[in-house]
């Protein structure tokens, strides 16, 4: 971790366990300063060294928060910290991956009842001793024991969000070393699954000792698990890393097998077997000639293996993009030459689902046009939160205020020259699928993003069903409402509403939160082999998120997404078509 990221990990605690100890707008600012740090370019140990001024030159960093890091910086820990990590002796990281339960919660559970841990949550719970406390009631006490189940089974999982970029760092730092030929991310990574158990790298090198020790060396590891000639492991905050070095000639066979999934390559050997073809990490071997094929690894005469392609040919197959990768039916698809045409990155076009200051986006309206468009957007649709149930911080928007904003937008698009701005609203779904916006303001916005935020268990098809009919509505946001790690959010007969959402024109989100990632990928797969549309939203709250759009493009790969299934892959023109129609 850069030391930005722990201050900000430590400021995030921090504003926590002030939390939990009911203290207000402290909080706020604790966690606005980690915000900055984390997003901040330079490393935070160079201002330092130039005094506290140069520190709070950062936003949101006054002195009292600057002491603080310069004390971070000159000494490992913070003295306030530490006295009130002494004072709530909880954990609260895994206290809070429990849904339902924020800081305040884990204040009131370690005073009333001395619950540090997930152990203690669960005994809690089970004893009945929760609900008898004031503000808790029976319900929320079943909802949080049915909740540390889910929390237990996630953390040995994590966020691909965490992941990506924590390789994307070891990639850069091994670029570094010049014993380095080709190296790639490969496992679950280069697939892009949501959740990551552990993350695998492959190096190209003649020389893998000094590219070892390298990785041993390198900041971001915490320690090393384990350590061999070829190959090495080390754990960085809790995630564990596999790094290989393998033989140039070899690299492609590596990174093909390496990158799974298990199932997709147990049919590739399959195939390879009835060409009298072996194919294993090493390479492509012809063994027709070869009496006891399983007698070396090496065994027969190679065909193929330096590039992760060469594999593909050589059981007469076209590449195989590594999002498809998961024994859906890929391997048939690329035999019969019907391989989709992946939707890449460029092909998106616009950002439909964005948030301002207006409700809980840290930004004005103007701010987060001019980020769009400096992210290379064509259009752009600000959808703040209307008021309803399970909106955040009760930030929501009455119809009042929506017909106010009206008028803020068309201000912000007279500014924006090179960018289509739009207005729409991100409205609740309720439990019986309704909307909590009058019908006169939903008409007179360009686009009606309709999202479950509250009542996230069970079935939803019906609900989501009944919201897709609405004729206002354009898009369903992150249709089943799961956040990684905290909840799985409702179930859905995907079919069932692809096929309203077809009949409707309304698409249906791929929320590009690396939290969300919802639809995922085998649900978008099933939508547009109904019909749907689908829609590819970073649902930013600040200029930042709209580089999250990438974790949506390649879940909606991993759902063998074309450009044409796309409604932000279209021309702003198009795109209002289909919303009007
Ligand atoms: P993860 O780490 O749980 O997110 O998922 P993966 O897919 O990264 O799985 P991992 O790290 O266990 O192994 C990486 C890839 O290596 C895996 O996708 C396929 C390949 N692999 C590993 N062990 C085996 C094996 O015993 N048989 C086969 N066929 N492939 C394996
Ligand atoms: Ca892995
Ligand atoms: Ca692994
Ligand atoms: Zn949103």
């Amino acid at each position: 971790m850069s030391r930005n990221e722990e201050l900000a990990a430590r400021f995030e605690e921090f504003a926590a366990l002030l939390e939990a100890k009911d203290i207000e707008y402290k909080p706020r600012s604790y966690r606005r300063a980690a915000e900055n740090l984390r997003s901040h370019p330079e490393p935070i140990e160079n201002l330092a060294s130039e005094g506290i001024e140069a520190v709070t030159e950062i936003e949101g960093i006054g002195d009292a928060i600057a002491a603080k890091i310069l004390e971070y910086v000159e000494t490992g820990a913070i003295d306030e910290l530490s006295e009130l990590r002494a004072e709530l002796p909880v954990e609260m990281a895994a206290l809070t991956s429990v849904e339902g339960v924020g800081p305040k919660t884990v204040g009131t559970l370690y005073r009333e009842l001395g619950v540090e841990d997930l152990d203690d949550l669960e005994a809690a719970a089970e004893s009945g001793a929760i609900r008898d406390l004031s503000g808790f009631g029976e319900k929320t006490e079943e909802n949080i024991a049915a909740g540390i189940d889910f929390a237990r089974s996630a953390q040995d999982r994590t966020p691909l969000g965490e992941i990506r970029p924590l390789g994307e760092d070891l990639l850069e730092y091994l670029d570094g070393l010049e014993e380095i030929g080709r190296r790639e991310l490969a496992g679950s990574v280069r697939r892009w699954r949501p959740t990551i158990g552990d993350l695998d790298v492959l190096c190209a090198s003649d020389d893998p000792g000094p590219v070892l020790d390298a990785f041993r060396e390198w900041d971001r590891a915490d320690t090393v698990i384990e350590a061999g000639e070829a190959k090495a492991s080390v754990r960085t905050n809790g995630t564990r890393i596999d790094l290989r070095v393998v033989s140039p000639a070899e690299f492609g066979a590596a990174l093909q097998y390496f990158t799974g999934s298990r199932d997709h390559n147990v049919a590739l050997r399959n195939r390879a077997i009835a060409r009298d073809l072996k194919i294993n990490e090493y390479g492509v071997f012809d063994v027709g000639d070869v009496a006891d094929p399983d007698s070396g690894q090496r065994v027969g005469e190679r065909v193929a293996g330096e590039t992760d392609a060469s594999v593909y040919e050589a059981v007469d197959l076209p590449p195989i993009p590594p999002e498809l990768r998961e024994d859906r039916s890929e391997i048939a698809a690329a035999a019969a030459g019907e391989l989709p045409n992946l939707l890449v990155e460029d092909d998106v076009r616009g950002d439909l689902h964005t948030h301002s200051d207006w409700s809980d986006g840290s930004n004005t309206i103007a701010e987060m046009v001019g980020a769009a468009e400096a992210f290379g957007h064509e259009y752009v649709c600000l959808t703040d939160h209307a008021s309803g149930p399970g909106v955040p911080g009760g930030s929501g928007l009455s119809d009042g205020e929506l017909r106010d904003q009206s008028e803020a937008i068309d201000a912000a698009r007279k500014e924006a020259s090179g960018i289509e701005v739009l207005h729409g609203v991100e409205a609740n779904i309720d439990s019986e699928g309704g909307l909590s916006v009058g019908e006169d303001v939903l008409e007179a916005l360009d686009l009606v993003i309709a999202s479950p935020h509250s009542g996230l268990d069970g079935d939803g098809t019906d609900r989501l069903c009944e919201a897709i009919a609405h004729p206002a509505v354009g898009i369903v946001g992150h249709p089943t409402g799961r956040q990684l790690g905290r909840r799985s959010g409702l179930d859905l007969d995907i079919e069932a509403v692809a096929e309203a959402a077809a009949e409707h024109d309304t698409a249906l989100e791929v929320n590009a939160n690396p939290r969300r990632l919802d639809l995922r990928g085998g649900a978008v797969k099933a939508a547009i082999e109904t019909g749907a549309t689908i829609a590819i939203d970073t649902d930013a709250h600040r200029p930042a998120n709209y580089e999250l759009l990438r974790y949506g493009v390649h879940t909606a790969r991993r759902g063998w997404a074309e450009p044409e299934n796309v409604l932000n892959a279209r021309s702003c023109e198009d795109l209002v078509t289909f919303l009007e129609g």
